[in-house]
């Protein structure tokens, strides 16, 4: 019998004389397998993940186990020049570090509590002894400020986990600590990504003049982060012509996320369930994060370009100064504004033609002290418009670094959407 590459060869050859190439679908070479040897995949099956606006945490090997150390501890977040949060994380940041480790690794997690109450890591997902689940006063005394406790489990499964609190969860989860849990197969059964990303997703309540997240906002949050940054915050995610990219998505608001790709599709490849079989993976342009889960999904970078994706509900692609504003759209506000600017002078009325011209207002108004403007970000052809979960693919096909931004993309001529009249 032929296999797939096999008879995409001899199809092609087979017209490669007749004039019109064929050449493999998308679809065809996205689920091509990967026929190399088990053993020349394996090292492939650990590339670092890429944790935009993060970092993996460290670990030493003690006597055959991976032992890293968690500290969980105030931290203070920019989300954007403009707006510092005084969040709680692990080793100075929200998300905490990326953990990674491989799939039959015994790993020995230390976690000390700097925080000014008690708390616990459930490591969501993971297969593991019921004592080591993190859930406090149910599988383990609460871990109390000063106090480091020991977790230690052998990884039975790979995928894309999170860990978190579970100890004063509604406040704890609200402030910012969360972390993504990467636990990459022994043998890869997909074929290898070139680039592998891991963005958690949350939604915030930071009161425009306020500094710290408000725990008891449940619907009205009014910030909305990729790795705790917002737009035009979010490092753009780099990656060369013809990489199969990976992206992880995490998820512990309290909202589902329909993450929205430009240009491309992308196939949904696991879920903090497991790999989903080949045969019954699916292509998207938007993949839904529901609340307290995870995603992996999957494209080939095959359109060069300065590609949007973010989240589709419009408001979580915007910032703070926008949300419960009163609606003027078709009002004329002319003597309004002029009875205002009695009382306060300089008042400008905004808002009766659409709301695009607050992106201009911006340079030359200031709102409350720390919070952002709703839209934000300047690109090669004006005000993006944009903010909270938003992002930019970067495709190119001459790449001098992974990690230096290689500035906006430069369009061959003609293919850039002109006026007419
Ligand atoms: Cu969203």
């Amino acid at each position: 019998m032929l296999t797939r590459r096999q008879w995409l060869m001899s199809a092609i050859a087979a017209v490669a004389g007749g004039g019109s190439m064929l050449k493999p679908s998308k679809a065809d070479v996205r689920h091509e397998h990967d026929e190399r040897p088990a053993k020349a995949r394996k090292h492939r099956s650990t590339r670092q993940v890429v944790t935009p606006n993060g970092a993996t945490l460290p670990y030493k090997m003690k006597n055959g186990v991976k032992e890293f150390h968690l500290i969980a501890e105030p931290v203070l977040r920019e989300f954007a020049p403009g707006m510092n949060v005084k969040c709680w994380g692990y080793n100075g940041q929200t998300p905490g570090p990326t953990i990674e480790a491989v799939e039959g690794d015994r790993v020995r997690i230390l976690v000390t509590n700097r925080l000014p109450e008690h708390t616990t890591i459930h490591w969501h997902g993971i297969f593991l002894p019921n004592g080591m689940d993190g859930v406090g006063g149910l599988n383990q005394p609460h871990i109390k400020p000063g106090e480091t406790y020991v977790y230690e489990f052998t990884l039975r499964q790979h995928g894309t986990f999170m860990y978190h609190p579970h100890a004063d969860e509604m406040l704890q989860l609200a402030v910012g600590m969360m972390g993504i849990f990467v636990i990459h197969p022994r043998v890869s059964e997909n074929p290898p990504v070139d680039r592998d990303f891991a963005i958690m997703l949350h939604a915030w309540a930071v009161h425009p003049g306020t500094y710290r997240p408000d725990p008891a906002v449940m619907l009205d949050f009014n910030m909305f982060t990729f790795n705790s940054k917002v737009f035009p915050a979010i490092d753009p995610l780099v990656v060369r012509t013809g990489d199969r990219v990976r992206i992880r998505l995490a998820n512990l608001s309290m909202d589902e996320h329909p993450i929205h790709i430009h240009g491309h599709s992308m196939w949904v490849t696991a879920t903090d369930g497991g790999t989903i079989p080949r045969s019954a993976q699916w292509p998207e342009t938007t993949a839904l994060i529901p609340v307290g889960a995870t995603r992996d999904v999957e494209f080939i970078a095959d359109a060069p370009g300065d590609w949007a994706f973010h989240c589709h509900k419009s408001h979580h692609t915007m910032n703070a100064m926008g949300h419960a504003i009163p609606n003027t759209l078709g009002a004329s506000q002319q003597q309004l504004e002029e009875k205002i600017r009695e009382l306060i002078p300089g008042y400008m009325a905004m808002g009766e033609t659409g709301m695009a011209e607050h992106a201009e207002h911006i340079t030359h108004m200031s709102g409350p002290n720390n919070t952002l403007p709703m839209m934000m970000g300047k690109g090669p052809f004006g005000n993006i418009e944009m903010g909270g979960m938003f992002t930019v693919i970067k495709i190119r096909d001459q790449l001098a670094s992974y990690d230096r931004d290689p500035g906006w993309y430069r369009h061959p001529q003609g293919t850039v959407a002109y006026r007419l009249a």
